[in-house]
């Protein structure tokens, strides 16, 4: 998968006043990369129709486009890839449903399933939640920076760090081994969706530049 920095998953009880596609659209415009659909609430039928007009606008964008949890919903409009939870489909079936090309990636609290998640192939991994949020119910309780160390440390495939990183957190994110940052509130409820965006990305970028990884 193509390199990013900053990866943002859509979150619409954030912006009541904004529709989803201008919402994400700034995301983009301030430097996001990857744009991840997860609607728990909806029906299959409306979370289609979100899913193809994001799809036709990370397309307008060249912006990486992942559906969560719905394979179904990912093939029929042709997304990149799709986000697993643990109790989701295995990597293993998931994969022989989506096919080779695409982006497999699953959310792991502990190293145990990060391995896992390596073992079986798949393409990235998300390590949190790093902080407490309110963007996700029956979440396990914050694994802490010391969980990054551990990813950043062990495992080889691309992780994002994800669950209640704010910009005045993201530097210890950073600096705990992260290079790229996962985020719902702090960018889509945010009163400058770009600005934030593009803060993250000059934090990120910053952090790449002092340990020497390559520019992006
Ligand atoms: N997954 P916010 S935490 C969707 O730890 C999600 O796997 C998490 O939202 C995990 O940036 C999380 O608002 C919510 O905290 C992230």
């Amino acid at each position: 998968m193509k390199d990013f920095k900053l990866y943002v998953i859509t979150g619409e009880e954030y912006h009541p006043g904004s529709s989803l596609v201008e919402v994400m659209e700034e995301s983009i415009l301030g430097g996001a990369k990857i744009i991840q659909l997860r609607d728990k609430k909806s029906s299959k039928k409306v979370i289609l129709e979100k899913a193809k007009v994001l799809r036709e606008l990370t397309i307008k964008h060249n912006v990486t486009f992942i559906v969560n949890d719905h394979i179904d919903i990912a093939l029929a409009v042709d997304a990149d890839g799709i986000h697993l939870g643990q109790d989701d489909l295995p990597i293993s079936v998931a994969r022989k449903i989506i096919g080779s090309d695409k982006i497999i990636g699953i959310s792991t609290h502990k190293i145990e399933e990060a391995r896992q998640a390596q073992k079986e192939g798949a393409d990235y991994i998300g390590a949190g939640p790093v902080y407490a949020t309110n963007s996700k119910s029956d979440v396990v309780d914050p694994v802490t920076t010391s969980y990054i160390r551990e990813v950043a440390s062990e495992i080889s495939i691309p992780f994002v760090a994800i669950g209640g990183i704010k910009l005045h957190n993201v530097d210890e994110v950073l600096a705990a081994g992260a290079s790229r940052i996962c985020v719902i509130s702090e960018v889509v409820g945010s009163s400058n969706v770009r600005g934030t965006s593009d803060a993250f990305i000059q934090r990120i970028t910053n952090s790449r530049e002092v340990n020497h990884e390559a520019a992006y």
